[in-house]
């Protein structure tokens, strides 16, 4: 089936000592609500299993591991593959990941596919990290990224499910055209992502009042020069004294938004998606095999 309703699944803040089980209860309560509104297929933000906790410099480590998850599914998060198969919806779910290589810990900004049996059946880790990895007490709240996570090393696949060639990314990752483009080359039709962004960017406060605005011109613009369905889905509202944006949105291969929420709490956009639509882009003003020039193209890939 290549045709069916999406839901986008808007996050409201999520507290500090909120614990995993009331996270997943809220998010359960999206997927039964986003099917009886017909959904077939669930996007999650990023992170959106705990707080945005980049935005604190954690000295004690064990207190930084308690955002991470170690088994994916675990005894907590293991309800949100329950009511996949008891509703019989695909989900897409990041969060932060944590795994013991070679006797060290490894830490990646991650996000998954669940099917509608409950099976992972893509994963990815995040490769736009942004932020930074000291400490900087100037700033209102830190944006510790770079420290928390590592590159991810999985590149940027892409996975057959729900009828068609999915991708996915985080949140940064959006603001990037190349992101769009590997996956579009790759044949991706619909993009997932979620992202937790704060309303303030300290290092030129001048464009706070942008944020909204760069949020949809990069993703709009991504769907429309790859052809691709965009499902954008943010962690919203004032979340441990930090404002975060909203806008969680739907986006058509056109670079149409079709959906989007009104708000900043847990709040669902639905749209109904044809993968098919993706045609009207591909096989025309975005041919890639008719118009593509790569030959000209040699910086973007030279380090
Ligand atoms: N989570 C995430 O990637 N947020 C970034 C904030 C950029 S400012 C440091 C974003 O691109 O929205």
């Amino acid at each position: 089936n290549r045709q069916y309703v999406v839901a986008a699944a808007q996050l409201g803040p999520i507290a500090r000592d909120e614990s995993r089980a009331s996270t997943v209860a809220r998010m359960v309560a999206l997927m039964r609500k986003a099917k009886s509104r017909g959904a077939e297929v669930v996007v999650f933000p990023e992170l959106a299993l705990t707080t945005f906790f980049p935005r604190w410099y954690l000295e004690d480590e064990a207190e930084l591991d308690r955002f991470y998850e170690t088994a994916m599914p675990s005894d907590e998060t293991r309800p949100l593959f329950d009511a996949a198969v008891e509703l019989g919806l695909g989900f897409y779910l990041g969060y932060a990941e944590l795994v013991q290589e070679n006797g060290r810990k490894r830490r990646f900004n991650t996000s998954i596919l669940v099917d509608s049996s409950g099976e992972i059946v893509g994963k990815y880790r995040k490769i736009h990290l942004p932020g930074h990895f000291e400490h900087e007490p100037w700033r209102p709240f830190q944006h510790l990224e770079k420290r928390y996570f590592e590159h991810g090393d999985l590149g940027f696949p892409v996975h057959e499910a729900f009828g068609g060639t999915m991708g996915m990314c985080l949140c940064n990752d959006r603001r990037w055209p190349e992101t769009f483009r590997v996956l579009g080359l790759r044949g991706a039709e619909m993009v997932m992502l979620g992202y937790n962004t704060p309303l303030h960017y300290p290092l030129a406060p001048e464009h706070d009042h942008l944020q909204n605005f760069h949020n949809h011109l990069c993703m709009q613009a991504g769907a429309y020069a790859n052809g691709c369905w965009v499902v954008a889905v943010a962690k919203a509202g004032h979340e441990e004294g930090c404002d975060l944006i909203g806008g969680t949105c739907i986006i058509a291969p056109t670079g149409e938004i079709v959906a989007q929420t009104q708000g900043f709490g847990d709040e669902l956009a639905l749209a109904e998606v044809d993968l098919d639509r993706c045609k009207e882009i591909r096989e025309n003003i975005f041919n890639f095999a008719l118009h593509r020039e790569p030959e000209d193209y040699a910086p973007i890939c030279a380090p």
